[in-house]
């Protein structure tokens, strides 16, 4: 089946070819672009897994530090008996950080939405800490779902680390932010890392490592591309490109074609110009103020920062009562 009549289908949407969808609507698109959740597949999440641990990239190293350091402040906010819903959460190695200095946590839900996600992980959890409920849920965190009838009288902190809302346009991140408030309810608590505004060296080397790793990770997409749609891609006619915006406050990573080529995507062309880059990301970074007046928009109380100067993780409170979807005016 080709691209164009996946497009076509009128079953359901599914994963396959809801990645066609948007590869074809990316491509096609001008400036051209790729969504970059679709970095994610499994040579994807190993890539980012070593970029992690690359000396230029700071980021996770410093969550991480922030959290070991300050995890006893962080916990002494919580309410007794809570429930720590935590939105993407991948590997719940941060979490963890939490959950052994808050021992009033009484159940942890980590929302992701794919399914073999942490299996292993939630074993040893519940063996570390025996007292915990732990109870994750299969769910697309972008999307409303419920907490667990059994879960849901209980006081809820949310969090959400990683400068993962830095994928998001600030619209979208302010609309994710209100979101979260109504899944988490008044009085909620959310914990949120994001990466601060720096000098430009800082943040450009984080994104152009000497090892070539992020260059990988970068170009895998269109690997990935190839694999799943049957694509045509020249890796090699492709390069990883990363630098400041500083107007828009963001690292953008792109894809150059280094000549005027085509790429065939199952039966469908896409020509490229020499020098024309295909926008596969963008990391928005944040000071604390410009955080906390999006987190302010959203409805959401900056309460307390704990930072290291690089990174910032902060904690929100839900004062009032969310407003609902219909009326949120945005
Ligand atoms: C997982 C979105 C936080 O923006 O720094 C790392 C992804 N891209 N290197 C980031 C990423 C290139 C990362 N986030």
């Amino acid at each position: 089946m080709n691209i164009r009549s996946v497009i076509r289908a009128t079953r359901p949407i599914g994963t396959a070819n809801a990645f066609a969808a948007d590869v074809i609507a990316g491509l096609t698109a001008s400036p051209k672009n790729l969504p970059p959740k679709y970095f994610y597949d499994l040579t994807g999440s190993a890539l980012f897994e070593r970029i992690t641990e690359l000396p230029e990239y700071y980021p996770t190293r410093c969550e991480i530090g922030i959290l070991q350091a300050d995890a006893p402040a962080i916990a002494s906010m919580f309410p007794p008996g809570c429930a720590l819903i935590e939105f993407g959460s991948g590997s719940s190695r941060k979490a963890r950080i939490i959950l052994g200095a808050a021992a009033t946590v009484e159940a942890y839900v980590p929302v992701d939405i794919s399914g073999d996600f942490l299996q292993q992980d939630l074993a040893q959890l519940k063996r570390d800490l025996p007292h915990l409920v732990v109870h994750p849920l299969v769910k697309d965190f972008t999307q409303p779902f419920a907490i667990p009838p059994q879960l849901a009288d209980l006081p809820r902190v949310g969090f959400f680390p990683g400068s993962t809302i830095g994928n998001f346009e600030p619209d979208e991140a302010l609309h994710f932010l209100r979101h979260i408030g109504r899944i988490l309810g008044r009085d909620s608590l959310l914990i949120v890392g994001i990466d601060l505004v720096k000098d430009e060296q800082t943040l450009v080397r984080a994104y152009n490592d000497a090892d070539g790793i992020t260059a990988k990770f970068n170009l895998n997409l269109l690997a990935r591309i190839n694999r799943e749609l049957g694509a045509d891609f020249d890796l090699a006619a492709f390069r990883h490109r990363a630098f400041f915006n500083r107007e828009a406050s963001r690292i953008e990573m792109h894809l150059a074609s280094t000549g005027r080529q085509t790429v065939r995507i199952d039966g469908m062309t896409v020509g490229f110009a020499a020098g024309e880059t295909v926008h596969t990301e963008n990391s928005y970074k944040y000071s604390v103020g410009a955080f906390q007046s999006l987190a302010r928009r959203s409805g959401w109380t900056p309460f307390k920062t704990f930072t290291d100067g690089m990174f910032c993780v902060h904690a929100l409170r839900m004062v009032e009562e969310p407003t609902a979807y219909e009326d949120a005016g945005v």
